[in-house]
């Protein structure tokens, strides 16, 4: 049995991180057995980052190794793809970890209305002193993390330009149900997540009115969440296996 160590859900999502919630999907589209460990605080953790996945005897600390450690036990985490295919997937998977996502953390923890319901929500639970700066600790953080990418640096409308050419990338990829054909693959375990946390987003912001424009990916995260994301754990269901 392996354990995910993961965050809490936030936001409607079954984790606050969408790399969390990556691992999750990853581990079930490779049939694995596993069983969530919710965490609040990574520092323990070797990256000091969450998905930490523990096998028996290796900790496998990103979810992209986590693709590889899955593929070394023998599962095909991109079914029938060419070795084509296959670097494509992995350019889209670094193309939406790279950049969409910063979007999607310059969204929730610079753009005030969504602040504020994020900071409520995933330190809402810590004791009063740290809640009263914890919190504004890791936004500056983050916010320096932001001007360094250049996504803090951007207007508002390049910002939106630069982030919508990730998004046509995306729907440009769906034919049929998956990215990649009527499979999914380890791309979808990567990207949907990243565009169900932009239609979650608690505040209208203009990312979240683009994702949400947009039918082909709206129908792609439904279909993302009837069939990769309503099997997932919450905390508290007493749950042995997602697979
Ligand atoms: N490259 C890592 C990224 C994981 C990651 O960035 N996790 C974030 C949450 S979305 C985290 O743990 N942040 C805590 C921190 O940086 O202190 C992966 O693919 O697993």
């Amino acid at each position: 049995m392996l354990t995910l160590h993961t965050f809490y859900p936030a936001l409607g999502n079954h984790s606050a991180s969408p790399f969390c919630v990556k691992a999750m999907v990853l581990l079930n589209l490779a049939g694995m057995e596993w069983t969530p460990n919710w965490v609040q605080n990574p520092s323990k953790f070797a990256y000091k980052k969450l998905p930490v996945v523990e096998t028996p005897n290796f900790m496998v600390n990103d979810s992209n190794l986590l693709i590889d450690w899955l593929e070394e036990q023998g599962k095909d985490m991109f079914p029938g793809l060419d070795a084509k295919a296959r670097a494509t997937a992995r350019a889209v998977i670094r193309m939406t970890e790279q950049n969409l996502t910063e979007g999607l953390v310059y969204n929730r923890w610079l753009i005030d209305d969504c602040w504020t319901v994020l900071n409520r929500q995933v330190f809402g639970g810590l004791p009063a002193p740290l809640k009263l700066f914890v919190p504004n600790m890791v936004r500056k953080t983050i916010r320096q993390r932001m001007d360094l990418n250049g996504m803090g640096r951007f207007s508002e409308e390049d910002r939106m330009t630069y982030l919508s050419r990730d998004l046509d990338t995306i729907a440009a990829f769906i034919d049929d149900a998956f990215l990649f054909g009527t499979t999914p693959t380890a791309a979808d375990a990567a990207v949907a997540p990243v565009l169900s946390m932009i239609d979650t987003l608690p505040a209208d912001t203009a990312l979240r009115r683009r994702l949400r424009g947009d039918d082909k990916l709206m129908a792609y995260v439904g279909r993302a969440r009837e069939q990769l994301f309503a099997q997932l754990p919450v905390p508290g269901a007493n749950r042995a296996s997602a697979a």
